[in-house]
């Protein structure tokens, strides 16, 4: 029996960590779906002539019961010769993991749940098993055979929990994912200008202009993705205003929406990092909601509170000036995706994300800077988060061969804008990039520069002017507390 209590708290952990890293790796639906891809036909027919639409769990079932009996095993065999039956356990999630990857193309991550799994599983049997014997060998009230007794139970407690929760976080995930797909986005009442053709220079290493939703970097506190029903959410609008506000998620489907081209970048980007990225996002200007509760003068603050509990808070002006801070519902065409926000997040130009990107947003209660903190700012970050002027070096990487070559990057100050970019090599002059076309302010930039790249090792480096006149600074600052500063460089060996 501690043979299956151990597979039990196995795979009931395997399943927990799959719900929420990556439910197509799950041992279960990895080796359900390589059972159903490799059957003969003939075994499926008799499956669903058999059991119909219940085909599936049958499998399943199936799969259970396979899985009982070789935990059986492996109990008896670890009692007879450890440790071959703690190996027999690992060995099942090996088999999973190789299942796994296959079936995902060959992620490794995919190999975790099962990994997970098999791990657990065989240093339960260990621990059972050895306790098990410690209690045999000593008369029947002693604390040895009581810790075996609860060790037990809380084994296959802990599994049965992990299954049960897995089971939760996989239904609600599929469901709203469900949702989500249904939806169609109305037309924007706004819509944004094509991206000019200049804007994507479609230099191979460089960051596309527009970060496709898939590549789109994800920064949030939220462990298990909320799952918001679009049906059941609102906003409410609330704190110094002349009337509290309510907003539902079809009110909002049917305001006149806007387009518009924004980079999100992260504080904790730091200098040369990927935590940014562009997308065309479609949503109603958040002044527009703030202009029907009525905002007091005195306000200085919209704190932004996610269904999750985290906050964001936002300097007023910027939700309220005429530049395109929204109550995002599309990302690039889309519907948010779910660990973007889905159904409905902020996006305001020129802040950090910490400041105002608030996904999966409920509430927005206008206040003051001294009257209320945020998530991040009694974290010791700063209270405001206005973007720092940055560029970037993304081509070449590592190394280059020798000749003619180019050196591209992106340049980035949301709501300001980028003038241009300079590079230089091994410290000599000072070379003037050529910009491409820049979508507007709100987004960030590539450049590019031509580059006779001779054999030996180099050091690049970048700098950008601001709209405003202004150059970035070489002062080398961490992320912490509003945002790292200070020149990409990097070092390439050319040969
Ligand atoms: N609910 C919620 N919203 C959040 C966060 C969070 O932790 N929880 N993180 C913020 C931060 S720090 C950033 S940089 C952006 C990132 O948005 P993205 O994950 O869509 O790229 O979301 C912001 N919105
Ligand atoms: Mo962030």
């Amino acid at each position: 029996m501690l043979g299956i209590v151990s597979v039990l708290l196995g795979a009931g952990l395997g399943e927990l960590v799959a719900a929420f890293l990556l439910p197509e790796a799950s041992p279960f639906a990895a080796v359900g779906g390589a059972l159903i891809d490799a059957a003969p036909p003939w075994a499926k027919d008799t499956a669903i002539a058999w059991f119909g639409t219940g085909d599936k769990a049958a499998l399943l079932v199936g799969i259970a019961v396979v899985l009982v009996a070789v935990s059986f095993g492996a109990g008896m065999l670890e009692r007879r010769r450890p440790p071959f039956g703690a190996v027999v356990i690992a060995l099942l999630g090996v088999i999973g993991a190789v299942i796994a990857v296959v079936r995902a193309d060959g992620a490794p991550v995919a190999a975790i749940p099962s990994l997970v799994s098999g791990v657990v599983g065989a240093m339960t049997v260990r621990a059972l098993v050895g306790l098990g014997e410690t209690a045999s060998q000593g008369p029947v009230a002693a604390p040895e055979r009581r810790r075996f007794l609860v060790w037990t139970a809380v084994a296959t407690a802990s599994g049965l929990i992990a299954i049960a929760v897995s089971n939760v976080a996989r239904t609600a995930a599929q469901s709203i994912e469900a949702l989500r797909t249904a939806i169609r986005l109305p037309r924007p009442a706004t819509a944004a200008a094509p991206v000019p053709a200049g804007a994507e220079l479609e230099i191979p290493g460089l960051a596309p202009v527009v970060t496709p939703n898939a590549d789109f970097y994800r920064i949030d506190t939220a462990l298990v993705v909320p799952q918001v029903d679009p049906k059941t959410w609102s906003l409410r609008v609330h704190g110094m205003v002349a009337r509290e506000v309510v907003l539902t998620w079809d009110e909002l489907v049917a305001s006149p929406l806007q387009e518009a081209d924004v980079t999100l970048a992260c504080v904790s980007n730091t200098v040369g990092g990927d935590l940014i990225g562009n997308a065309r996002w479609l949503g109603l200007p958040v002044r527009e909601i703030l202009a029907r509760a009525g905002v007091d003068a005195d306000a200085d603050m919209v704190l932004s509170t996610s269904i999750d509990g985290f906050t964001a808070s936002t300097p007023i002006e910027a939700l309220t000036d005429d530049r395109d801070a929204l109550l995002a519902i599309g990302m690039n065409g889309e519907p948010l995706p779910i660990e973007h926000g889905f159904p409905v997040r902020l996006v305001v130009p020129g802040l950090y994300g910490y400041v105002s990107a608030t996904k999966w947003v409920t509430e927005l209660e206008v206040t003051r800077f001294d009257r209320a903190t945020a998530y991040w700012t009694t974290r010791g970050w700063s209270e405001r988060g206005p973007i720092k002027l940055q560029s970037r070096i993304d081509v070449p990487r590592g190394s280059a061969p020798a000749g003619d070559t180019v050196i591209a990057g992106m340049a980035w100050q949301q709501h300001v804008g980028v003038r241009g970019v300079e590079v230089r090599v091994d410290g000599g002059a000072w070379r003037p990039a050529t910009l491409a076309s820049a979508i507007s302010d709100d987004t960030w930039v590539q450049w590019s520069i031509p580059w006779t790249a001779e054999s030996g090792s180099h050091d690049i480096e970048c700098r950008a002017i601001g709209a405003d006149g202004t150059a970035q600074t070489d002062a080398v600052a961490p992320p912490a507390p509003d945002g790292a500063t200070g020149w990409h460089r990097i070092t390439v060996s050319v040969s």
